[in-house]
């Protein structure tokens, strides 16, 4: 009953330690968008970051493609809003 016990503890770990690795990997695959300078989190020099570059297109100079967060090819609301609502998250 014991080593049953201790083989699923073994087990629930190694799921567990196969679980925080799969989440690292999603997270260098797929960065968070919002996070524009890549900071690990979405405050709100990313929000302005964004805001800055209001209305640019690729054929602006100051053009950065990080602050086109829905990728369409211009910074808009969509892209502050974008940003906006996914405040406060948190890389670890
Ligand atoms: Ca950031
Ligand atoms: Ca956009």
């Amino acid at each position: 009953m014991l080593s049953v016990t201790k083989r699923s503890a073994r087990a629930a770990d190694l799921e567990n330690q196969l679980r925080v690795a799969a989440l690292s990997i999603a997270r260098i695959v797929t960065p968070n968008p919002a996070d524009v300078n890549n900071d690990g989190k979405v405050d709100m020099k990313d929000i302005s970051y964004v805001a800055r570059r209001f209305m640019m297109t690729p054929a602006d100079p100051l053009w950065d493609p990080a602050a086109d967060i829905n990728r369409d090819g211009r910074v808009d609301m969509k892209d502050i809003g974008g940003s906006a609502r996914r405040f406060g998250e948190i890389d670890s």
